[in-house]
């Protein structure tokens, strides 16, 4: 009996560690993107429909044969005619939702979400995911999972 308590109480303690990772991954993949790409294909977009914040960037490469453009029904971006091959960067720096769609091939839509950028994350207020470096949560992940492994096995 107390030997399982014991090996319990390692299993738990591997847990934590592996929670205490989870959460240094999801800091790190919330820093990262400010950009977001859409390839052109013969014929249409993929994906046909990107999000990024206000003051981020799309990047439209064209992987077909045709020429395609990506051209906002509302007039407010334009690639241009981009050959095989070429690129063309967007910055929005307006908040809203943007229709657009290959002047060459009508038939090819696609949708620009531009979300605020200013308000707060939803993640804001929570300490852990706030005020800790990321180094010593990923060595506290680690040094729990470690001892808890340990732990385990000792007293199995
Ligand atoms: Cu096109």
């Amino acid at each position: 009996m107390r030997r399982r308590m014991e090996s319990l109480a390692g299993v738990v303690t591997a847990l934590a560690g592996v929670v205490v990772l989870a959460v240094a991954a999801l800091q790190g993949a919330t820093a990262a993107p400010n950009s977001a790409g859409v390839s052109m294909l013969d014929f249409s977009f993929s994906p046909a429909s990107v999000t990024v914040k206000k003051g981020e960037s799309v990047t439209w490469v064209n992987n077909g044969q045709a020429p395609h453009t990506a051209t906002a029904n509302d007039g407010s971006f334009d690639t241009g005619l981009l050959t095989a091959g070429q690129s063309g960067t967007v910055t929005f720096n307006n908040a809203g939702s943007f229709d657009y769609v290959c002047v060459v091939h009508p038939e090819m839509v696609g949708t620009v979400a531009v979300s605020g950028g200013d308000e707060p994350l939803p993640e804001t207020g929570d300490p852990i995911s706030q005020g800790i470096p990321m180094a010593i949560l990923v060595a506290a992940g680690i040094g729990l999972l470690g001892g808890g492994i340990l732990t385990a096995r000792m007293r199995s």
